[in-house]
């Protein structure tokens, strides 16, 4: 079935849109094989959350809004499955709060840089790291741990969508402020993460913007709104509501 067949009644019209991308992006070098895999476990979880943003994670977007705007170098990670499924989302983001966007891949292969870099750009990115590459994670394996050293390794925060746990451990190890986007709770990423987003991504980045924008004018409400984050609360109650199964 082509993106276009999807039938807008379809009960679950939204996920096979999403679905649609993900294989686009394989088609176009820009996705990993294992990205399809990733995008089945997140669609579980995402229809056990209700496919909505809960409360917590609607907080959790607010906070990462005031740290990315409060940061001195915020970086938006991109990786295989962000890049097919939220271009426009990533290059609005760092538009408003005046994040770097940078390619890190679990995958890492030229090609896929190339193409994921070349995607970005084509959706409105004025810069793209990654491909230097001059900057190592201390204790991550060669390819998962290069980074650029104006980039990620000198950020003081960093969106990791959909990040792979030990990455996320490894920057967190680093002394960086992580955001992570991720449905599942449970998993390593959220768990090491200064602020836990459990919601899609392609909800999350919009809203991530939404309040960017609202809150950039406000510089004096950031630090409540940093310090009022609960992340031990935001996750319980996002494995609450996946537990209970009270869809709306
Ligand atoms: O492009 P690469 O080479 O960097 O590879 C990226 C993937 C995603 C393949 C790699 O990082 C990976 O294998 O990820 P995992 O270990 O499968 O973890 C993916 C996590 O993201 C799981 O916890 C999913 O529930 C979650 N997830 C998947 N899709 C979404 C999501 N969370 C939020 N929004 C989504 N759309």
């Amino acid at each position: 079935m082509s993106h276009t067949a999807v039938p807008d009644d379809h009960p679950r019209s939204a996920s096979l849109r999403t679905r649609h991308r993900i294989e686009a992006g394989i088609d176009a070098g820009i996705t990993s094989r294992q990205g399809l895999i990733a995008e089945g476990r997140g669609e579980a979880f995402d229809y056990l959350i209700g496919e909505r943003t809960i409360e917590s994670a609607a907080a959790a977007e607010r906070a990462a809004a005031a740290h990315l705007l409060r940061a001195e170098s915020p970086v938006v990670s991109v990786n295989g499955n962000v890049a097919a499924l939220a271009p426009e989302a990533v290059v609005d983001l760092a538009d408003a709060t005046g994040a770097a966007i940078e390619v890190n891949l679990f995958n890492r292969t030229e090609a896929r840089m190339d193409a994921i870099a070349d995607h970005l750009r084509d959706h409105g990115a004025s810069e793209v790291k990654g491909l230097t590459a001059d900057a190592r994670i201390p204790g991550l394996s060669h390819e998962r741990g290069k980074v650029d050293a104006d980039g990620i390794h000198a950020a003081d925060v960093v969106l990791v969508p959909l990040e792979d746990g030990d990455r996320a451990a490894a920057l967190a190890e680093m002394g960086k402020t992580e955001i992570v986007v991720d449905l599942n709770p449970l998993s390593r990423s959220p768990q090491a993460a200064a602020v836990p987003v459990v919601d899609n991504l392609v909800r999350a980045l919009p809203a991530i913007t939404e309040h960017a924008r609202d809150l950039r004018d406000r510089p004096e409400e950031w630090d409540a709104i940093i310090e009022g984050f609960d992340r031990e609360a935001a996750l319980a109650d996002a494995e609450r509501a996946i537990r209970s199964g009270q869809l709306e």
